[in-house]
């Protein structure tokens, strides 16, 4: 295969105006007629061939204007139809296809579900359905006309207003829809089948009506009313916090069950992997509602930042998703606690993106060269793209950003835009030049920044030399200096010091574009702790050697909230690594001591609390670490501070978990979901003790909880302890939800995540169970997914079974599903960094997979850079 390359991007030689689809479906000869008024684009090349994308398609006829056209003038195959020399006129161009819903197991195009007949066509599955030029910079006004059989598919639904429906004979029936708005194909969706549905209404600021409807499978009805809810809150939200309300008279949402991955904007339908939309407090948890919570918003902002403004071209992705992700994480921050969610996502950030950025698979945040697209639907253009809208933000600040924003929708609604359009508005409003800026599109790996400090008591001032340099990556060998903004303070017994810089008062922010740079900070009458990065303002790997104690000063006093919860993991990274290195020392008393002064206070911020008292995961600490990583000792390092700390401290571990006990029924809220998430946290830690009367107050949890968060918490901590109560847990967990297959994923998670080495033997199992099924993504991420990423002890078995068990399943699922085996393998994604033995033992399984026949181009090109 021949990359795509950005470089290499022209616009199309025609345009597509309107977009007319004519879908029968009727079982495995489903016809498709679409109807494209195409004419020569002013920009393209006068006279070219017309070039239509197709993949996996049954041709059966075409027509110009209405007549056939003579047969050497056209080619049509399966991944192709050319028009050799098409009209340089408007003309219209008809095309009919057939295809098999039922037998596309890739998920892409048009495929059934269990409920429904649907779509998926991001990035390249319009294709699928029909031949079109299928490319984000082809806009069409869409109509669809979907058929069907009325008993087996009664609801009809596709993007737009609804215009028309009627019966027809034989049991049939149609529908017509209209979508007003200008889209590219992979906005374009449909959806038939025997939905239920539940309906609301949202009244906009400028006091337009929307219907707002979400449809699942019938019996659902009653898990909808929080994905409902969230919607309405983001609505809501876009307008007062960018100025966008919604622009049709209805919005659908599908849930389904069979989907790629968390779900999909298409234009006034989005279409939802079940599992973010369908909610109880049964069978959901905390984190399961905050996802649906953040998903509803990122598809529905979507609405104007991806389809109102859509990408040029693929290269631009991140114009599309990390401004998104910067839009949801905003929403949520502004639901919940701020402080709270900012450490989630950062925590989250570090632990897939900076992973993605230290090995073989890194890439710029706009690439500039893809085997296969949708290998870049990565935590680099999301996370990382979201960071770097959050980093221009800091630098040109609030007012200029928001204006930045309503200046980028003002002047390029209705456009297919780049990275370089979107930030020339922000350098406009923020009156500044925003070239280095762009090198955080350009240039991969993660900067590390160095930080020294030195107070000098005479002059009473501060200088603390910050200094950048950005590792090699695959292609990239060296790296320019980027523009690092640190926000920071410097804290003195009672709390921030108030500092000048250059003798102007310090606004808490430098811009660091040096290589390294020294600023001495004013007015400094007491020795200071720095406290650098605070809320995260960059993602950088940031190198500030502190003592301990000054971690604690950190911990105990800073006021940026991010700081204290990273003082403490800093701290605790710290006791670990040593702990790693020699587990014989004895775990640090002061470290322990301090956790149980915390917890004293841990009332006031539970949410927070929570974080503080989470230990770093072992993915974490093999990051710290680097090369030559042995997960089994890093496994070991963290339980022995576990278990120092809850042998110190289990009786007020448990105290605190009695009295967050709630009362009342349980509400997914901010403030319930905090409370529950401390006490488990706390249980957690004590549990460490492995004392038997904190094993029977989880196991009593376990059987007495009345809602899932509490039921999984006490589930995960007896797994995840492997004890006996373990198994009766399990089983009887499993007799209660057997028919309820999102939670059976938990059920299948749990058990794929016990660090014991029966476990690789039980996934095996368990790919037999009744309840597990290899064509459903769902099933797949939550067995063998977690198993390969979230299980570092057993995945990464020194034996390399857990490779070559990887390399096996991704083998059998590449033929059915590219898509998801490739996510699969980038389970591997760090095995460079492994030690020798465990490395030898990666690498030979990616040896295997890549000497593998007929290899889907998207493992291939996955297993190929990870080789490479
Ligand atoms: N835009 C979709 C992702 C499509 C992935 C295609 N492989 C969901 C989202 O980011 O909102
Ligand atoms: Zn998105």
């Amino acid at each position: 295969v021949r990359p795509v390359r950005l470089a290499d991007y022209r616009p199309p030689d025609y345009l597509v105006d309107t977009v007319h689809l004519d879908i029968a479906l009727d079982g495995a000869a489903t016809r498709v007629v679409a109807t494209l008024a195409v004419r020569p684009n002013p920009k393209g090349r006068s006279g070219a061939a017309l070039e239509l994308d197709g993949d996996a398609l049954t041709f059966v006829r075409a027509e110009i204007d209405g007549a056939a056209p003579a047969p050497e003038t056209y080619a049509a195959a399966s991944d192709g139809f050319t028009l050799h020399r098409p009209p340089q006129r408007p003309f219209v161009l008809t095309i009919e296809t057939r295809l098999d819903p039922a037998s596309n197991t890739q998920l892409m195009g048009l495929y059934r579900t269990a409920s429904c007949t649907c779509t998926q066509c991001e990035a390249e599955g319009f294709r699928r359905i029909t031949y079109f030029l299928d490319r984000p910079d082809v806009l069409a006004v869409y109509t669809t006309r979907i058929e069907a059989d009325k008993a087996e598919a009664p609801v009809l639904l596709a993007n737009g207003n609804r215009i028309e429906a009627g019966d027809l004979p034989g049991g049939r029936h149609y529908a017509v829809w209209h979508d007003p708005f200008p889209k590219p194909s992979y906005l374009f969706a449909m959806v038939a089948g025997d939905l239920a549905h539940v309906a609301d209404e949202f009244v906009t600021a400028s006091g337009r009506r929307v219907r707002l409807e979400i449809h699942v499978e019938p019996g659902k009805e009653g898990r909808c009313a929080y994905a409902m809810d969230a919607l309405k809150r983001s609505m809501r939200w876009d307008e007062e916090a960018f100025g966008r309300e919604y622009d049709l008279d209805v919005f659908m949402i599908v849930a389904v069950s069979d989907f790629n991955m968390g779900a999909m904007e298409n234009k006034g339908l989005n279409v939802f992997n079940d599992k973010y939309v369908l909610a109880s407090p049964e069978t959901a948890t905390d984190l399961d509602y905050a996802n649906i919570e953040a998903i509803i918003a990122h598809e529905y902002f979507h609405n104007w930042t991806g389809n109102r403004i859509t990408c040029r071209d693929w290269f631009q992705l991140c114009l599309k998703e990390g401004l998104t992700v910067f839009r949801d994480q905003e929403f949520s921050s502004d639901q919940r606690s701020r402080a709270v969610k900012r450490i989630i996502d950062v925590r989250n950030l570090r632990s897939q993106q900076f992973a993605e950025d230290a090995g073989p698979l890194a890439h710029p945040v706009r690439p500039e060269l893809y085997n296969e697209i949708n290998n870049f639907y990565t935590a680099t253009v999301y996370e990382k793209g979201a960071e770097v809208v959050r980093m221009l933000k800091a630098l040109i600040g609030d007012a200029a950003f928001r204006a930045g924003m309503d200046l980028y929708f003002r002047r390029h609604d209705g456009e297919a835009v780049t990275i370089e359009d979107f930030i020339a508005c922000f350098a406009e409003t923020g009156g500044r030049d925003l070239g280095q800026f762009m090198l955080w599109y350009r240039q991969s790996g993660t900067p590390e920044v160095k930080a020294t400090g030195q107070w000098d008591a005479k002059t009473r001032t501060y200088r603390l030399e910050l200094a950048q340099t950005i590792p090699p990556t695959p292609g990239q060998p060296s790296k320019e200096p980027m523009v690092i903004p640190v926000r920071l303070g410097l804290v003195g017994a009672s709390g921030d010091l108030p500092l000048r810089l250059a003798g102007r008062p310090f606004d808490g922010i430098v811009a660091l574009t040096e290589p390294s740079r020294t600023y001495v900070f004013e007015g400094v009458r007491e020795r200071p702790v720095p406290s650098l990065l605070r809320g995260f303002s960059a993602p950088v790997k940031l190198v500030h050697e502190l003592e301990e104690a000054d971690l604690l000063t950190l911990f105990e006093r800073d006021s940026d909230p991010f700081n204290r919860w990273q003082a403490a993991q800093s701290y605790a990274t710290g006791l670990i690594l040593r702990a790693v290195r020699k587990p014989d020392l004895p775990i640090d008393a002061r470290f322990v001591a301090a956790i149980g002064t915390f917890l004293d206070d841990a009332r006031r911020d539970p949410a927070f609390a929570a974080l503080t008292l989470t230990l770093p995961s072992e993915t974490d600490i093999a990051r710290e670490i680097g090369v030559n990583v042995d997960p089994d000792a890093i496994f070991a390092g963290r339980q022995a501070l576990r278990g120092a700390i809850g042998r110190a401290l289990h009786g007020q571990l448990m105290r605190l978990r009695e009295e967050l006990a709630g009362a009342g029924p349980y509400s997914p809220d901010a403030a319930g979901a905090g409370r529950r998430a401390l006490r488990n946290a706390a249980l957690y830690l004590a549990c460490g003790s492995g004392r038997a009367e904190v094993l029977a107050a989880v196991a009593r949890q376990f059987a007495a909880a009345d809602n899932m968060t509490d039921r999984h918490a006490a589930l995960s901590i007896l797994t995840l302890s492997d004890v006996p109560e373990a198994e009766p847990a399990l089983q009887s967990f499993y007799e209660r939800y057997r028919d309820d297959p999102l939670v059976i994923d938990k059920w299948l998670m749990v058990q794929a995540q016990i660090p014991t080495t029966g476990t690789l033997d039980r996934v095996k199992r368990l790919m037999g169970h009744p309840a597990f099924s290899i064509g459903n993504p769902n099933r797949v991420r939550a067995l063998i997914g977690a198993f390969c990423s979230g299980n570092p002890t057993q995945f990464n078995r020194a034996d390399g079974e857990g490779f070559r068990f990887l390399a096996a399943v991704v083998l059998d699922i590449d033929g059915k599903n590219p898509q998801l085996a490739a996510r699969l393998v980038s389970a591997l994604r760090s095995w460079r960094s492994l030690e020798p033995v465990r490395r030898e033992h990666a690498g030979a399984a990616l040896r295997g997979l890549a000497e593998a026949p007929s290899l889907s181009r998207d493992v291939s090109d996955i297993v190929g850079r990870a080789l490479a």
